[in-house]
């Protein structure tokens, strides 16, 4: 059948029912082999589901055309009591390991081979078929007359145990072989998971709040194991073939390698990354080669597998005891290991995250010596449930950092710690500086929430700080900063503006050069020049959590100055467009934490002397704003004193009310609106909301009652621009160009009647006379994320 043939499903009536069911699965198998053996599918998935169905249907039609190598028959097992034992046709031999990693393993292989041989020096190289040695469970699948009749695990290599049901549910291994059909075939190879089916599985135990699997070999050998294949299912198994066990019926091949190819050919999935090499030299060179690539495989390895390639060779060399002669695993440095957890200590990270970090017994792991590894966040440590005192597995795979992978439970020590708890372990502080320690809902990461004071975080922090969409202090890159901060100069961002020209020049710098006074002079001047940025990317250079560029300058144009930023109270900030519970939180404890304060005031004092520009507040929240607020706070906070009031009462309510001081003092008539407002009021004059109301008459907010723009263009439409200066990426034709847009106006004039005042560098009597008038000014961070709505 051509490769068009296949795609071409002819239509049911055009073939007899047996012919049709054979073509479909015929259709079928080759598309799943396509896609699960050789990854290059050339069906869409909807269009695979339409045959399938398509076959399901007839075959529930004519049941008698069921075979059991229909794909629609891959899971059809029952959930069993046990697996019944099955005793090889052919021992499951196991292979000598070679634990001598280096290149000399594969030399000593292969001089062995060629003293058992035989072999005089001058003896051309044996021949040799290399392959990859997975990390998963040996498998023995036998096939009858091409159909796949049983699948049995290792078990002692003389008996195994029967797990077809849940093997069958493999896509890649085909029910029925390709082309051939020997009497028996036996095809022995390795069950194993990738290492991405692996992640994604505990991703998704995880979600569930289940289990999570060690390492995909565990994951693998738990799903082959499962006594329900619609669990064992859910597990995504892969499998190579690698070698055989009975064979009646088919002329093999003369060499191992001919025997995959022939295998492939069949369906079965083979390996690709094997060789045909000559000697030890060969030998050496693939071990070599596939231990650079290792880690980028998309699965586990323990090693490389060494085959006498011959069959007539083999049968000379014959076996001992349980290995053959012929073959040998040559191993990598192990990936995994098992130590002692002595304790666990806190890391602070450069952006502030606690990050539990396991001290170990001293093991050699992945080709060197860890003592620590990470535990990642709190949630791992808990789900793994390790405890000082354990033992634990610990992992170390290519570059990537050691980590405790699980524990060892039957090894448990009676006197093994308490369960991890970081917040108790740390008393609530950071390890580094002291200040208070957060975790926000849905994060898995505790934090510092000193960000402009933590040592820890210091160079990260005045990295932001200095960048050019904060800050923007020319020549504060990476090299300036960690001279400054280690050479004790600099602890934080008020400190940059406290330098002094004679510390500067002369500061050491990585690779041992010192800086000239040039330099020196061209920092301070960057400095100078940033001592009055815009309030929004002030307030960006602060480094809040979740606080972006758009973030920093709503709540600039909110809030106006720096001051009454620092001062807001937990709930406002909810009040400005696009900012939720993360963002407000957030913005709370950075305000909470009293170091930052203190960088801030210490910054915009006599000494430092910035000035961030101070905006005319624009705040128009309306009534109905505010309670919805309420409402949602409410509800977060579990109060069920709002709960029946839906959104068409408060609009009517707030309507009536307008702000809410009349609200707390003007009953209503209607009975609905009423108690409507009873309930609103009982929380309105609660300590929080009463201090939000308050904060809202400081920044003079004019309590709306307008309507909203249409959406998409809140903010913008029918609005007055005018532009001055130079922006630092926009020119005015494309500012003005996206100003119009959106549905603004841009005037070449400041009046009353201005909306907003855009300034850039160098911007003249426009700016002054915005001032004047009170007309809040933007830049052009602040202009973009008003055009973003
Ligand atoms: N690739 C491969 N893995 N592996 C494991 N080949 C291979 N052969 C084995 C084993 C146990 O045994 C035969 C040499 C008997």
């Amino acid at each position: 059948m051509s490769q068009n043939d296949l795609f071409a499903a002819a239509p049911e009536g055009e073939a007899l029912p047996a012919e049709r069911a054979a073509q479909l699965r015929e259709q079928l198998n080759h598309h799943a082999h396509l896609y699960y053996v050789l990854d290059t599918p050339e069906l869409p998935d909807a269009e695979y589901d339409r045959l399938f169905q398509a076959l399901q249907a007839l075959e529930a039609a004519h049941p008698e055309l069921l075979t059991p190598d229909s794909p629609t028959q891959r899971v059809i097992g029952r959930v069993l009591d046990g697996f019944t034992p099955v005793r090889h046709a052919v021992p499951m031999l196991s292979i000598r390991t070679e634990t001598d990693t280096e290149a000399s393993g594969a030399v000593s292989f292969d001089a062995r081979v060629r003293r058992e041989l035989g072999l005089a020096e001058s003896a051309p190289p044996v021949e040799y078929a290399v392959e990859l040695k997975f990390d998963g469970l040996a498998m023995n699948l036998r096939y009858e007359h091409g159909l796949l009749v049983q699948a049995a695990t290792r078990g002692d290599g003389e008996t195994g145990e029967d797990v077809t049901q849940n093997i069958r549910t493999i896509g890649q291994i085909p029910l029925r072989l390709k082309g051939a059909a020997p009497e028996v075939l036996e095809v022995r190879g390795e069950v194993y998971m990738r290492r991405d089916d692996f992640e994604a599985l505990n991703e998704r135990q995880r979600a569930k709040g289940e289990k999570t699997f060690v390492n995909p070999r565990n994951a693998a050998a738990g799903a082959v194991r499962q006594l329900d294949p619609g669990i064992a299912r859910q597990r995504p198994l892969s499998f190579f073939a690698y070698g055989l066990g009975e064979v009646r019926g088919w002329a093999l091949p003369a060499t191992h390698s001919g025997m995959l190819d022939a295998l492939a050919a069949m369906n079965l999935p083979v390996c690709k990354d094997r060789e045909v090499v000559q000697g030890a030299d060969g030998l050496v060179a693939f071990h070599r080669a596939i231990g650079e690539r290792r880690d980028a495989l998309p699965f586990d390895i323990d090693g490389i597998v060494y085959k006498v390639n011959s069959l007539a060779l083999q049968q000379r060399l014959g076996f001992v005891t349980r290995e053959p002669r012929w073959a040998v695993a040559h191993k990598y440095p192990a990936q995994e290991q098992m130590t002692r957890l002595l304790d666990i200590d806190i890391q602070v990270g450069r952006t502030g995250k606690l990050t539990p970090v396991a001290k170990l017994e001293p093991v050699f792991v992945g080709g060197t010596t860890v003592s620590n590894a990470t535990l990642h966040n709190e949630d791992e440590a808990r789900r793994k449930d390790v405890r000082v005192g354990d033992t634990v597995i610990v992992r170390r795979a290519g570059d990537v950092i050691p980590e405790v992978v699980g524990v060892v439970l039957e090894r448990r020590p009676a006197d093994a710690s308490a369960p991890f708890d970081l917040y108790q372990r740390l008393g609530g502080h950071c390890p580094v500086c002291g200040s208070g320690i957060a975790r926000e809902e849905g994060e898995a990461d505790w934090r510092c929430t000193a960000g402009l004071f933590c040592p820890a975080q210091r160079k990260q922090a005045l990295l932001h700080f200095a960048s050019r969409r904060a800050m923007d202090i020319e020549g504060f890159g990476d090299e300036i900063v960690s001279a400054l901060v280690d050479g004790g100069l600099v602890k934080t961002p008020a400190d940059l503006f406290l330098l002094k020209r004679e510390q500067l020049i002369g500061l050491r710098l990585a690779g041992g050069s010192t800086l000239q006074a040039l330099s020196a002079d061209n920092l301070l001047a960057a400095l100078q020049a940033a001592r009055t940025p815009a309030l929004g990317r002030f307030l960006f250079a602060l480094g809040i959590r979740h606080v972006g560029e758009s973030t920093a300058a709503a709540i600039a144009k909110f809030h106006g100055s720096w001051q009454a930023f620092l001062d807001t109270g937990r709930h406002t900030p909810r009040l400005i467009a696009d900012i939720g519970k993360e963002v407000a939180d957030s913005i709370a404890a950075f305000n909470a934490e009293p170091h930052n304060r203190e960088v801030v005031t210490a910054m915009t004092g006599p000494e430092a002397q910035v000035q961030p520009s101070v905006l005319a507040p624009c705040v128009r929240v309306p009534l109905k704003q505010l309670l919805a607020l309420v409402k949602a706070v409410d509800g977060e906070e579990g109060g069920r004193r709002l709960k029946g009031i839906g959104g068409g009462t408060i609009e009517r309510l707030a309507e009536a009310c307008v702000t809410p001081h009349a609200l707390l003092q003007t009953p209503q008539a209607d009975a609905t609106l009423e108690s409507a407002r009873l309930a609103f009021g009982e929380l309105l004059v609660q300590p929080s909301w009463a201090a939000t109301m308050a904060e809202l008459d400081r920044l003079g907010n004019v309590w709306d009652t307008t309507p909203a723009q249409p959406e998409g263009q809140a903010g913008v439409a029918g609005l007055t621009f005018v532009l001055t200066g130079t922006l630092p990426t926009l020119s005015r034709d494309a500012a003005k160009a996206l100003i119009e847009a959106a549905g603004g106006k841009v005037s070449g004039s400041v009046s009353k009647k201005t909306h907003y005042v855009v300034a850039g560098e160098e911007a003249g009597s426009k700016l002054d006379k915005a001032r004047e008038l009170g007309v809040t000014v933007l830049d052009e961070a602040g202009l973009l994320a008003l055009l973003a709505g």
